[in-house]
């Protein structure tokens, strides 16, 4: 009986500590993400639009701490990075931080992914994460 409580505490104990060391923004459960443009599985020619589109929560600058808004990051050619921490800002993590809704892009021919993913004001992914589906794309 005691051991159960004890472990009962130290669970919420770590999961309190997490939450507290994450600070992460909540996300609104409808939230959708999606890349409007292009395809999954389109060719096209570089420099080339992206669309970014989202429903169920809003955009706003970084720096503005605003319930139920983020701002968008295209991450290209990668994975979804960790939950726990400001997401990346390189040439695979690009920021859109004044609040834009498309960018103009610019790749090598190939083959390459690209995925939207929300972050807060200060750049860390919502909880639970607002991310697109990662599509493919074929430069030409
Ligand atoms: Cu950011």
């Amino acid at each position: 009986m005691s051991k159960m409580i004890v472990a009962a505490m130290s669970a919420a104990l770590m999961m309190g500590g997490s939450a507290a060391l994450a600070q992460s923004t909540p996300s609104p459960e409808d939230a959708y993400l999606y890349i409007g443009w292009p395809n999954d599985g389109e060719t096209v020619r570089s420099p080339f639009r992206v669309w970014f589109g989202l429903r169920g929560m809003g955009v706003a600058p970084k720096d503005i701490d605003h319930p139920n808004t983020g701002h968008h990051h295209l991450l290209v050619d990668t994975d979804l990075p960790p939950n726990d921490e400001p997401i990346p800002s390189d040439r695979n993590h690009l920021h859109f931080g004044a609040g834009e809704t498309e960018t103009q892009l610019e790749l090598p021919p190939g083959r390459h992914t690209l995925q939207l993913l929300m972050g807060d004001y200060k750049h860390f992914p919502h909880d639970k994460p607002v991310a697109s589906k990662k599509i493919t794309v074929y430069v030409k």
